[in-house]
């Protein structure tokens, strides 16, 4: 088999560049190590900036989104028992973000691509990238007992933080970043209404909660729990019970509550590897960063990567110049540091660490108090909330 581009790994990122790919004419192959059922089980992302609606627009597959995801101007921070709202649409001159899952965005990538014949290999196991050091890259992958090749000009890495692409480049000068935080968050989906129309992010003695949301039916909640608990060990009834001492008690007692549909631990990481690109192979997405979710720019960073990958790669196929790809790394990666040090910092500012002792409380404290109470702290935190431009 041969193809322009092999794209590894058919989460957001390799949908998103494939399908931009496809659009453009270029050739791409999606290979995944999982089926569709078990990426679309995956509960993750909630919240969307601009750049990435934008991104869903380019690809064609944006017409659901916009049906259904629900524009937020504004989100809040409760802690001392009270609560500000950032008006992210009055203090960013007018931008918003788009609260519609990564799960639904998925399908809507994954329909669109079966719909304008794009080619996507699931169940593709050891899939291995191979002399993208050299002109002629290829990958294997072996499927049904049988091993098979792809022959391509170039490889996208887009396989996640656990990929192979990243793996594959541990001995030719990649530098790992890493910060790994001593709590994870405990996640709850539940079709009941959610307490608020908008997010609400929560700082408490007890740890820290979000209140998000999937859709007007449809609610996510989060409680921050010490890495030694197991999702066993919590029972719905438990979960709802710390979410609500969690709250202000005006918000607490309109909780609606109701069965799980899904609870699951994620542990928190700030990780950048640096460069992105190792000759005619690109890390994209989660296999080149990954950032603690208090910040909501996950999914929002791949979207951006993935901008700044396609840009490249046009020109690449159109001018037959490898300046765009030359500079992706670069690009991306002055993006990516932004939004990782956005997420460390709301991250810092928003949960409990027990280790910072009084001194870091106090301190925390007092951010929240100014942050309260300046326009330009809250001015600050809305534009990069909203997402810095591309
Ligand atoms: P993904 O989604 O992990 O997809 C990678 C794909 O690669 C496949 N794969 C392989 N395929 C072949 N061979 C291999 N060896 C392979 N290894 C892996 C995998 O099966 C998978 O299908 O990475 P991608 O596409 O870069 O997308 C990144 C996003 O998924 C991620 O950044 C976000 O979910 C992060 N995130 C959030 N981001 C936001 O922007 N806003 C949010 O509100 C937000 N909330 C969250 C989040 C992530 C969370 N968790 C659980 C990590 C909330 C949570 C709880
Ligand atoms: C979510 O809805 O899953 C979500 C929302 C905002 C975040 C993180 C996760 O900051």
């Amino acid at each position: 088999m041969r193809t322009q581009v092999a794209i590894i790994g058919s989460g957001p990122s390799g949908l998103m560049l494939g399908q931009l790919l496809t659009n453009a004419g270029i050739d791409n192959i999606i290979l995944d190590r999982v089926d569709r059922d078990y990426i679309l089980g995956r509960i993750r992302a909630g919240v969307l900036e601009q750049g990435m609606v934008d991104l869903m627009d380019r690809t064609g597959a944006g017409a659901r989104m916009h049906k259904e995801g629900l524009p937020h101007d504004g989100f809040s921070l409760s802690f001392s028992g009270r609560m500000t709202r950032i008006d992210m649409n009055k203090l960013t001159g007018g931008k918003r973000v788009m609260v519609y899952g990564q799960t639904e965005l998925t399908a809507d990538l994954m329909d669109h691509r079966a719909a304008t014949g794009g080619v996507t290999i699931y169940n593709a196991s050891g899939v291995t990238p191979h002399d993208f050091d050299g002109d002629s890259p290829y990958v294997t992958y072996e499927k049904d007992g049988v091993t098979h090749r792809i022959d391509c000009d170039l490889i996208a890495g887009c396989d996640g933080f656990h990929g192979v692409c990243r793996a594959s480049v541990q001995d030719k000068g990649v530098q790992n970043f890493e910060k790994v935080y001593p709590f994870g968050w405990l996640g709850l989906l539940a079709d009941v209404p959610p307490v608020h129309h908008e997010l609400i992010y929560a700082n408490h003695e007890r740890g820290f909660a979000l209140c998000s949301q999937r859709s007007k039916e449809r609610s996510r909640y989060y409680v921050q729990v010490p890495l030694s608990d197991e999702v066993e060990g919590w029972s719905d009834d438990a979960f709802w019970d710390e979410l609500r001492a969690r709250l202000p008690a005006d918000v607490a007692e309109k909780v609606v509550t109701g069965p799980s549909i899904e609870k699951s631990i994620a542990p928190l990481r700030s990780f950048v590897a640096e460069p992105l690109r190792f000759g005619r192979l690109f890390l994209v997405g989660d296999a080149a960063h990954i950032v603690p979710p208090t910040g909501a720019k996950g999914l929002n960073l791949a979207a951006s990567d993935v901008h700044y990958l396609f840009e490249g790669l046009q020109e690449f196929y159109s001018d037959k110049k490898w300046s765009g790809l030359d500079v992706y790394s670069e690009r991306a990666l002055r993006r990516i540091w932004k939004a990782e040090r956005f997420s460390w910092s709301m991250t810092m500012l928003m949960h409990r660490f027990p280790d910072e002792g009084a001194f870091g409380q106090k301190v925390q404290e007092s951010e929240l108090d100014y942050l309260s109470s300046s326009t330009a702290a809250q001015t600050a935190m809305a534009e990069n909330y909203v997402g810095l431009p591309y």
